[in-house]
């Protein structure tokens, strides 16, 4: 399932963006005060939508993992992501505030959108998969919708990806360790790769935001290793990476379109090592504890 939801994904975007007109006045409103929770790529996917949302000037925005929501804390309102709509982190934490919900799921009828104040429901972009790709995505491209970014170019260049342009080099980290790095809103896109390559290959990554880098983490650098940066790369970064003999991945793509190109590696690694990425190990569709 997880290859053909990959394809679907610039798709499912235009139609999440279409629909602007009628959710647009449920989601954060400029200057609501707002904090974004969520787990594993939903929470990655809060993070970026965070970066963004406070970039823009829309509004204080804040980004939690669920499990670690400080629900004392004053918002205007928080904003759920939740594929399922059941991981229990996530419910726990809508209990345990006291500020208006909404819940953005894949799922009508979840208990998420029960115990949220408002919802919104992109059922169009539920996915079969354990590993998640396509909700996250348009959950994401939905959110950088209300902000009023033009997103025609990303919907392009993410065809471009799926249509076989900016693939990988087959001798890409065969089998290695990748480090993926991203500024500002782009680390959230950093940590989504890093996990999609982790559920999906079993490979060991790392996500860093770029200037961390350099403070450590370089120090594992070496040749057959990668260093993938989402976005612009800093000044003398593609150069300190090749020192190191390690391979320097950077097609300054936007970060989502990017993304895209770890995910379709994700799969095609998983396959090379024999590995069924619609059964990635250890994991469940969500955590319901
Ligand atoms: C969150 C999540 C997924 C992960 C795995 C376990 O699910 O952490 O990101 O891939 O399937 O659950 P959800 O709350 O968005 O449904």
């Amino acid at each position: 399932h997880v290859a053909r939801e990959i394809q679907s994904q610039p798709r499912v975007w235009a139609r999440a963006l279409d629909q602007l007109g009628t959710v647009g006045a449920v989601l954060p409103q400029r200057g609501e005060r707002v904090a974004v929770i969520g787990c594993g790529t939903s929470w990655f996917m809060a993070e970026s939508y965070a970066h963004l949302r406070e970039q823009c000037g829309a509004g204080e925005t804040d980004s939690f993992a669920a499990s670690q929501f400080p629900a004392g804390r004053g918002y205007d309102r928080v904003v759920a992501i939740s594929r399922s709509g059941t991981t229990t982190e996530v419910l726990r934490a809508i209990d345990a505030t006291q500020v208006p919900v909404l819940a953005l799921t894949a799922v009508p009828d979840a208990p998420i959108g029960r115990a949220a104040d408002q919802r919104i429901v992109l059922d169009f972009a539920d996915e079969r998969s354990v590993v998640q790709t396509v909700f996250a995505t348009t959950a994401l491209m939905l959110l950088r919708g209300s902000l009023g970014e033009p997103l025609e170019a990303v919907l392009g260049q993410a065809a471009a990806v799926l249509a076989g342009d900016h693939a990988v080099p087959s001798a890409i980290g065969a089998g290695s360790q990748f480090t993926f790095l991203g500024q500002g809103w782009a680390y959230g896109i950093a940590r989504e790769a890093g996990l999609k390559m982790r559920e999906a290959a079993q490979l060991w990554t790392e996500s860093y935001p770029q200037m961390e880098y350099r403070h450590g983490p370089i120090s594992v650098a070496q040749p057959g290793r990668t260093v993938w940066v989402f976005g612009e790369p800093v000044t003398g970064l593609a150069a300190d990476v090749a020192a190191t003999g390690a391979a320097f991945v950077d097609d300054r793509l936007d970060p989502v379109a990017d993304l895209i190109r770890a995910q379709l590696l994700a799969v095609r690694r998983a396959e090379e090592q024999g590995l069924d990425p619609d059964r990635p190990r250890h994991l469940a569709r969500s955590v319901v504890l």
